[in-house]
C-alpha cells in the first residue's frame, strides 16, 4: 500500500531562543519537499500551515517564556497530527521551533495506545531537550519536551495525551547529543533516558549506533522520528538558532537515516528548528530534505536486495 504522507506546517518559533524558525515550513516547500518525495513514488498532500498566536518577544515569566502561546500552538498541532494519524495517513510536521514536539508526541502515544501499538521515538538533536523551569538557563520552552513528554513540566503540556506521562523515558533515544545543561544532565541521568551521544557514536560509529537505536523494533511498533536540523554539524547546516559544533558529518547523517529508513516502521516525524533568516541560499533545508528523501528509503533504489 501506497504511504499516504500529509505535510502539516507550524509557523511559530514561539518556544525558541531566537527568531526565525517561523519560517521553516516554507523553506522546506521551497526545497521542493514535496515534489521531491513524490518523485520516489510516495503521495503526499500538502494540509497548509496552522495559525496560532503571534511571538510577543518577552522575557521568561517563573521559568517560562510565552508559556500560554505554546500550549496553544501545541494542541493545535496535536490535534492536526491526531487526524491525520486517525486518518491512516502518514503526519510530517514542518517546523516551528522543537517545543512544538510535545503536541506532536502527545498526539503520536495517544494514537499508538488506541491502537495498540508500541511507540518508539528517535530523537535527532544536539540537545536533549530535558529541561524544567527551575533548572533551564533560559526559559526557552524548546529546550524542554522531552521532559514535558515524560511528565515534567506544566500541567497544560504534560496533559496533551489521554495519558501523563505521555510517553516512558525507556521509549525515547536520542542520538547526536553534545549540549546538555548542568542540571539537565543529572536530570536525564536520573529518568534513565537513553543517550547516544556524539562520543558514543565517536567511539562506535553511525552503524553500531544505529544497530543499538533501532533493536527490538517489530511489526507492531510506530517509529516517529524528531529530527532536529542542529543535531547535523553546523559546517554543513548553519541554517539554526542553536549552533553546536562535533555533529554528524553529512554521510553520518545519511546513514542514520537510511538505516531508519530500512525498518520500514517509520510512521511519523517532526522537522523543526530550521532557521532559515539565518540560512545560506537555503542551504540547510536543502539537506533536511535530502535526508529526509533518505528517511523514506531514498538510497534503497540504489542496492540490490
Ligand atoms: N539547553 C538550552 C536551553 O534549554 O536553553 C538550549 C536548548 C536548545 C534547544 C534546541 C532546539 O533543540
Ligand atoms: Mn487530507
Ligand atoms: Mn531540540
Ligand atoms: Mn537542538
Amino acid at each position: 500500500m501506497t504511504q499516504r504522507i500529509v505535510l502539516i506546517g507550524a509557523p511559530t518559533d514561539i518556544g525558541a531562543g531566537a527568531r526565525g524558525a517561523s519560517m521553516g515550513p516554507e523553506a522546506l516547500r521551497v526545497a521542493d519537499i514535496k515534489p521531491i518525495l513524490e518523485s520516489h513514488g510516495l503521495s503526499v498532500e500538502d494540509h497548509g500551515n496552522l495559525a496560532g498566536p503571534t511571538n510577543p518577544w518577552l522575557p521568561p515569566v517563573a521559568g517560562y517564556r510565552h508559556l500560554a502561546e505554546v500550549i496553544e500552538w501545541n494542541r493545535a498541532v496535536h490535534d492536526a497530527m491526531l487526524a491525520a494519524l486517525q486518518a491512516g495517513q502518514l503526519p510530517i510536521l514542518l517546523g516551528g521551533d522543537h517545543s512544538l514536539a510535545v503536541g506532536s508526541i502527545s498526539a503520536v502515544a495517544r494514537h499508538c495506545r488506541a491502537v495498540g501499538k508500541k511507540l518508539r521515538v528517535l530523537w535527532l538533536d544536539a540537545h536533549a531537550d530535558f529541561n524544567t523551569s527551575t533548572i533551564t538557563p533560559s526559559g526557552n520552552l524548546h529546550g524542554m519536551p522531552v521532559a514535558c513528554l515524560c511528565g515534567h513540566g506544566p500541567a497544560e503540556l504534560v496533559s496533551m495525551s489521554d495519558q501523563v506521562p505521555a510517553i516512558e523515558p525507556w521509549n525515547i533515544y536520542q542520538i547526536g547529543i553534545r549540549s546538555v545543561d548542568q542540571g539537565e544532565k543529572r536530570f536525564v541521568h536520573e529518568m534513565g533516558l537513553d543517550v547516544f551521544d556524539m562520543r558514543f557514536i565517536d567511539e562506535n560509529g553511525m552503524r553500531h549506533t544505529m544497530e543499538q537505536a533501532l533493536l527490538g523494533l517489530d511489526d507492531n511498533t510506530h517509529l516517529h522520528v524528531s529530527f532536529d536540523v542542529d543535531f547535523l554539524d553546523p559546517e554543513i547546516a548553519p541554517g539554526v538558532g542553536t549552533l553546536v559544533p562535533g555533529g554528524p558529518t553529512y554521510r553520518e547523517a545519511q546513514l542514520c537515516m537510511e538505516m531508519i529508513a530500512d525498518t520500514g516502521r517509520l510512521a511519523s516525524l517532526d522537522v523543526v528548528e530550521l532557521n532559515p533568516a539565518l540560512d545560506v541560499r537555503n542551504k540547510t533545508a536543502d539537506l533536511a530534505v535530502d535526508l529526509i528523501e533518505s528517511l523514506f528509503g531514498k538510497s534503497t533504489l540504489m542496492r540490490r536486495s
